[in-house]
């Protein structure tokens, strides 16, 4: 059995093998409610043969949004269209899971293929918050107001609500996303927090805001289930956030309940000069795993069957998640395994082709 085709248990879960569907922005909702689109994106890629399925990056609060198209779970009306595609993917095997996020001073943008830029109020955009009053860029220009302490205390209930209304609807692999300079980033980065109270200032300061938050969701969150956190492990900017804080900010989440960091990086400065290329944020992945004991998923332009099966082989991650080749090929797992010499079992009504 090839690696990637090996079960991996987390807590009381199991993934039947170590590839999962990044989660990606469809900006395709309407007030927050996911619809049929997010049931056949998300399904397919359960029947194509996925072992986790990560719903989006999924609003704690309509604020929180990075466009007015984002999907949300700030109310109870948000659970039974989620429960809805949970029930699907899971009936087909994969374990349904879901990114929840708040976009700070990235959020109120227009969908990429309406713009991208901040939305005017008249045009439905909205006042924004961020650790400090300092815009993003050119684009994304709407300053944000520096949060007060208050802010603070009701952004982090927002996360545990709506983490409470996933379990609810049947989710069963949390992820809080902490990364691409959305609002938990940017209270970790030196760029985007110049605050100078509790929450600002050196390390201790920059992650008391993710490690609080997380602690409000791992306290509504099911002990049976896991819960993982997104890091950019570098803002690829000298002065930045960096590998060396993301392993210790890792050390002190495992401590905090987490279960598995999803290692991505960049998004907290529009300048940052992102070497790409195949496989490039594997070596946190790696790093992360080896120093700070704890499992991690690797992602980023992973495209190719050996590849993928190379870095749960060489233990440089436990899981693959795979986001636009799974765009291009809902059936990547099926072709994957084909590839790598095994072949895996199709649902009935596919069984003669596969
Ligand atoms: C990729 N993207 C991530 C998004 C939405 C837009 C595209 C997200 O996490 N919600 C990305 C990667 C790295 C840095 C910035 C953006």
């Amino acid at each position: 059995m090839p690696p990637l085709f090996s079960p991996f248990p987390l807590r009381s879960v199991t993934l039947r093998n170590r590839i999962g569907v990044s989660p990606m922005c469809m900006y395709s909702a309407t007030d927050g409610l996911m619809n049929d689109w997010h049931l056949v994106h998300l399904g397919a890629r359960a029947v194509g043969g996925a072992g986790l399925v990560i719903v989006e990056a999924t609003a704690v609060s309509p604020e929180g949004r990075i466009t007015p198209d984002d999907a949300g779970l700030w109310s109870d009306a948000h659970v039974e269209p989620l429960a809805r595609i949970n029930r699907f993917m899971k009936a087909h095997g994969a374990v349904p899971g879901m990114q929840l996020a708040h976009a700070g001073r990235k959020a109120g943008a227009a969908s990429p293929w309406k713009g991208s830029g901040h939305l005017a109020d008249e045009a439905g955009g909205w006042a924004t918050l961020a650790p400090s009053a300092v815009a993003f860029s050119a684009g994304l220009h709407r300053v944000p107001a520096a949060m007060t302490p208050a802010d603070i205390t009701r952004v982090q209930a927002d996360f545990a609500a709506a983490a409470r209304r996933s379990l609810a609807a049947g989710t069963e692999w949390m992820e809080i996303h902490a990364a691409h300079g959305y609002l938990n980033h940017q209270f970790l980065s030196p760029l985007s927090n110049h605050r100078t109270d509790a929450y600002g200032g050196g390390f201790e300061n920059r992650i008391r805001f993710l490690l609080e938050t997380t602690r409000a969701v791992r306290a509504v969150w099911s002990e049976r289930l896991p819960l993982t956190v997104r890091l950019s492990c570098t803002d690829w900017v000298e002065g930045g956030w960096d590998i060396e804080q993301s392993v210790e900010l890792s050390r002190r989440l495992k401590a905090e309940g987490v279960d598995l960091i999803d290692c991505s990086s960049g998004g907290a400065v529009p300048d940052a000069k992102i070497p790409a290329a195949p496989g490039y944020q594997v070596p946190f992945a790696a790093q992360i795993r080896r120093e700070a004991g704890i499992a991690t998923a690797a992602v980023g332009l992973i495209t190719a069957p050996a590849q993928a099966e190379a870095i749960v082989r060489e233990e440089q991650a436990d899981v693959v998640l795979l986001a636009r080749e799974f765009l291009r090929d809902a059936y990547w797992p099926a072709h994957a395994a084909k590839a790598l010499g095994i072949s895996l079992s199709a649902p009935p009504q596919y069984a003669r082709a596969w």
